[in-house]
C-alpha cells in the first residue's frame, strides 16, 4: 500500500478516536508537522467540505464529512485485505473499466479501485452504454490479479453480484435479486450493472477489472427514455438519499470478504449465493443470443457460469451470452 497522505493520516485519526476528538498536538506528532502546518490541513479539509470544529483544550471534533467520493474517506479505517490496496478517485474520466485496463497493463496492484463521479463513456456489454450522471452515483472499476486460469475468470461476475446485493440490503434493507448475467434488479428495475474484463493469455490471466456501475442518487428524470428495461435507484427504491460514501465502503467491504472465500474455497460458494438471490429459476423465461431467441425452464448455472435452460423438447441449453426476460 502507498504511504498515507497528510490529509488521510488525519482522516483515519478521527475515525480511531472513541469521542471524534483530536489533539493538534497529536496530529502533529503523528506527521511530525509543525502545529501552524496541521492547522493549514485542517483548514483545507474545511474547504473541501468537512465540517470540523476546534474547541480549545480538546482538538479538532468532525461533526460531518461530505458525500465525496476520495481515496482518503473510502480507505479511513476499512477493514479489507485485498480490495482497496489503492484507491484512485477521478471528477471525470471515460471510463473507470477503461482506466482500470490501462492501470492493469502497466502492472497496477491486484485490489486497486478506481471510481469516478461520473462517466464520459460509461460502458455496458456489447458496446451498450451506461449511463453515468455526477454526484449521484457509484461508478468503480476493482482490478484483480487472482491465480486462476482464463476460463474460471468470467465467473467472478458473480462475485461482484453477490457483493453488490449485499451492499444494497446492509445500507438500505432492501432484498434486491440477480438476473444472469450481470444485472441487479429492485421490484424488476434495474439498479446496478456489472462489466467484467479480463486481459489475458491462454494458460494465465493477467487481470481482471471487476466493472460496478449502481445507481444510488440517480432520479427518474435523469434516465434516458430509451432504456431497454425499466430502471431505479436507491433513492427512487427507498424515498430516501443514500449516502455515496457509506454505500462504497460497505461494497468494497463485501467485495473483500467474497474475494477471499473465492481464493480459499473456489467459486462454488459464490455461485449458490448468487443463485438464492436468483428469483427466475424454475420460471419460463426467454433468451436473446444475437440472432437467436431461446425459450424455456431457467434450471439454474452450470458449473462453469452458463445459465441453463430446458427448452419445450426437454433439452437443456448452455447459454454464455445473452439477455434473459420473463417470457
Ligand atoms: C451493464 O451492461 O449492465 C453493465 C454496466 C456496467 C457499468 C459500470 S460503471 C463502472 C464501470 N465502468 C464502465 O464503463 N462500466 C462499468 P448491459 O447489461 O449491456 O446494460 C446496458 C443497458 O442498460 C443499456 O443499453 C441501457 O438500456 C441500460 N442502462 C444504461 N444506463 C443505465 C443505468 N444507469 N441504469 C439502468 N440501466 C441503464
Amino acid at each position: 500500500m502507498n504511504n498515507p497522505t497528510p490529509r488521510e493520516t488525519i482522516l483515519s485519526l478521527f475515525s480511531q478516536t472513541p469521542d471524534g476528538f483530536v489533539s493538534g498536538e497529536h496530529i502533529s506528532s503523528k506527521l511530525g508537522i509543525s502545529r501552524t502546518a496541521v492547522w493549514k490541513h485542517i483548514r483545507n479539509l474545511r474547504q473541501a467540505g468537512y465540517e470540523i470544529e476546534a474547541i480549545p483544550s480538546r482538538g479538532y471534533q468532525l461533526l460531518h464529512s461530505p458525500d465525496v467520493l476520495m481515496p482518503e474517506s473510502i480507505q479511513a479505517g476499512l477493514d479489507c485485505q485485498r480490495v482497496a490496496s489503492r484507491v484512485l478517485c477521478f471528477d471525470e474520466t471515460d471510463s473507470t473499466n477503461l482506466q482500470a485496463c490501462r492501470l492493469g497493463d502497466e502492472g497496477g496492484d491486484d485490489g486497486l479501485v478506481v471510481i469516478a463521479d461520473r462517466q464520459r463513456s460509461g460502458k455496458g456489454r456489447m458496446g451498450r452504454r451506461w449511463e453515468s450522471p455526477g454526484g449521484v452515483n457509484l461508478y468503480a472499476s476493482i482490478l484483480l490479479r487472482p491465480p486462476v486460469l482464463p476460463f474460471e475468470a468470467p465467473k467472478l461476475t458473480f462475485l461482484s453480484a453477490v457483493a453488490v446485493c449485499r451492499a444494497i440490503t446492509s445500507c438500505t434493507g432492501l432484498r434486491p435479486t440477480v438476473k444472469w448475467p450481470n444485472d441487479i434488479l429492485l421490484n424488476g428495475a434495474k439498479v446496478a450493472g456489472l462489466l467484467n474484463e479480463m486481459s489475458s493469455e491462454t494458460d494465465q490471466v493477467h487481470y481482471v477489472v471487476l466493472g460496478i456501475g449502481v445507481n444510488l442518487n440517480m432520479r427518474a428524470d435523469q434516465f434516458p427514455s430509451d432504456l431497454r428495461y425499466p430502471a431505479t435507484s436507491l433513492a427512487i427504491a427507498t424515498g430516501q438519499p443514500v449516502s455515496r460514501l457509506d454505500f462504497t465502503r460497505t461494497l468494497l467491504q463485501k467485495l473483500d470478504a467474497l474475494y477471499q472465500v473465492y481464493l480459499e474455497q473456489g467459486s462454488e460458494p459464490i455461485m449458490s449465493a448468487w443463485t438464492e438471490l436468483c428469483d427466475l429459476t424454475g420460471k419460463l423465461v426467454q433468451v436473446d443470443c444475437n440472432d437467436v431467441q431461446i425459450e424455456g425452464t431457467m434450471t439454474g448455472l452450470a458449473e462453469d457460469g452458463a445459465l441453463l435452460v430446458r427448452t419445450k423438447t426437454g433439452k437443456i441449453e448452455s447459454i454464455y451470452a445473452g439477455d434473459v426476460r420473463l417470457a
